[in-house]
């Protein structure tokens, strides 16, 4: 057997151990979004996600924002750079906005 050939099949192990792995973790494992808070508007604006995802949001603005969603979630006054995480444990819609700019408005889906 070459080397190339050794290397072709350590690829192969590889890859079966990776499907066998993603195979073996079922449910899918819970994904974490960023948003960021630039300009007074949250990006992305609207959000779908499943429960179990989380959602972290960044102040990228040299002013400080909040993110609340009335009886979900409040954030801390977030100077910049600042991050606040909430987990999303039941579906439902979640609208939110910036408490010291309230025309600072999204969305996020939970199915
Ligand atoms: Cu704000």
């Amino acid at each position: 057997m070459t080397f190339a050939n050794l290397r072709g099949l350590g690829l192969a192990l590889a890859i079966a151990a990776a499907m066998f792995l993603q195979l073996g973790s079922a449910p899918a494992s819970a994904q974490e979004i960023q948003i960021t808070i630039d300009n007074f508007t949250f990006a992305p604006n609207e959000l779908k996600l499943k429960v179990g995802d989380s959602v972290t949001w960044t102040n990228h603005d040299d002013i400080p924002h909040t993110v609340v969603s009335a009886g979900k979630f409040r954030s801390k006054t977030m100077d910049t750079d600042d991050k606040f995480t909430f987990t999303f444990t039941s579906a439902g819609d979640y609208k939110y906005f910036c408490s010291l700019h309230p025309h600072m408005t999204g969305m996020i889906k939970v199915e």
